[in-house]
């Protein structure tokens, strides 16, 4: 079976408990954050042996995250810990309607913003391994990006499959221009890279789900997966595969955070389960239709067993 990395930053994630504003909120509900540990999990549910990389504070949050990430059945061997540095955090308004929540960070000099390249083993990288990388890894800080960048060529070495979706963070970075280079240096270099519309329009300059496609495509990207929300996802390959899946439809959209990792999940696992682009785009939709219909990040990421009847249907 193939192995699945991935290293980013988590968070433990406070969620208003009633709507408004974030200073007028008293009490909240904490789960779980950080997009690339929301993919780790969703992998490991899906019966993946799956490594997260990452560095959390010597204190409660950090204890959680690892507590967490045990439970779920991921290795927690690849995350180490900082004595000086705490475990990020940050905080969620409650929206009920799929409108974007508001989203406060308590991240900078974070433990995890001190993940470097030192920090990646080479053992992790087998052949057939695939190593999933996002946009927020490489906005974190510069040792983290490092870290990033480090695993890629890694996993690059040792002929495994790699995805990149390009998770735009805005207030992350200091300016725009340097955003949009990174990340589609890291873009290039990947094998399937998988943007939002709205991304997409930033890093490309087209809002045309194909110009957005053939924009990576030309740049030596083997796959592009357009997200595109409630309409589904546009699709295309260097073999010639291209098409749109439909979207799936929700009885309510809650919470659309998190929506893009369950996407990136059903399109990895099936993706390393032998099927094609567009079955794989099929499931990343039927994830992220999971997703969106609950307030946390993870917690609607099925197990295969669910997955096969979900797929029975759709
Ligand atoms: O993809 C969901 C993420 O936005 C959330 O879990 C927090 O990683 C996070 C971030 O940096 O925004």
């Amino acid at each position: 079976p193939h192995s699945f990395v991935t290293l980013g930053e988590a968070m433990a994630m406070f969620v208003a408990n009633t709507t408004g504003q974030l200073a007028d909120i008293k009490t909240f509900n904490r789960s779980l954050a950080g997009a690339e540990v929301n993919v780790t999990i969703g992998m490991a549910r899906l019966g993946f042996e799956s490594s997260y990389i990452s560095k959390v504070g010597k204190d409660s949050f950090g204890e959680f995250i690892r507590q967490t990430i045990n439970k779920e059945n991921i290795r927690t061997d690849w995350i180490s810990e900082s004595a000086q540095h705490a475990t990020g955090f940050m905080l969620k308004s409650n929206v009920t309607d799929g409108s974007d929540p508001k989203v406060e960070y308590f991240r900078r000099n974070s433990a995890a913003s001190t993940l470097s390249a030192a920090d990646i083993d080479a053992s992790l990288f087998k052949t057939g391994a695939h190593l999933h990388l996002t946009g927020i890894a490489a906005a974190v800080s510069v040792p983290m990006r490092g870290a990033a960048k480090h695993a890629l060529e890694l996993a690059k070495k040792q002929g495994c499959s790699v995805s990149f979706d390009t998770n735009l963070r805005p207030s992350l970075w200091s300016d725009q221009a340097t955003m949009i280079a990174t990340i589609n240096e890291f873009a290039f270099t990947s094998d399937i890279v998988l943007p939002g519309i709205e991304e997409g329009k930033i890093l490309t300059g087209s809002d045309q789900p194909e110009n957005i496609a053939d924009f990576y495509l030309q740049h030596g990207v083997k796959a592009v997966i357009v997200k595109l929300g409630s309409d589904g996802a546009y699709f295309k390959t260097t073999n010639g595969e291209s098409g749109t899946v439909t979207g799936i439809p929700v009885e309510k959209v809650v919470d659309t955070v998190g929506a893009g990792d369950s996407f990136a999940v059903g399109v990895i696992s099936a993706l390393l389960d032998g099927q094609t682009m567009e079955q794989a785009a099929r499931r990343g939709n039927l994830l992220g239709s999971l997703t969106v219909q609950v307030r946390g990040d993870s917690e609607a990421l099925p197990t295969r067993a669910h997955l096969n009847s979900l797929e029975k249907v759709w």
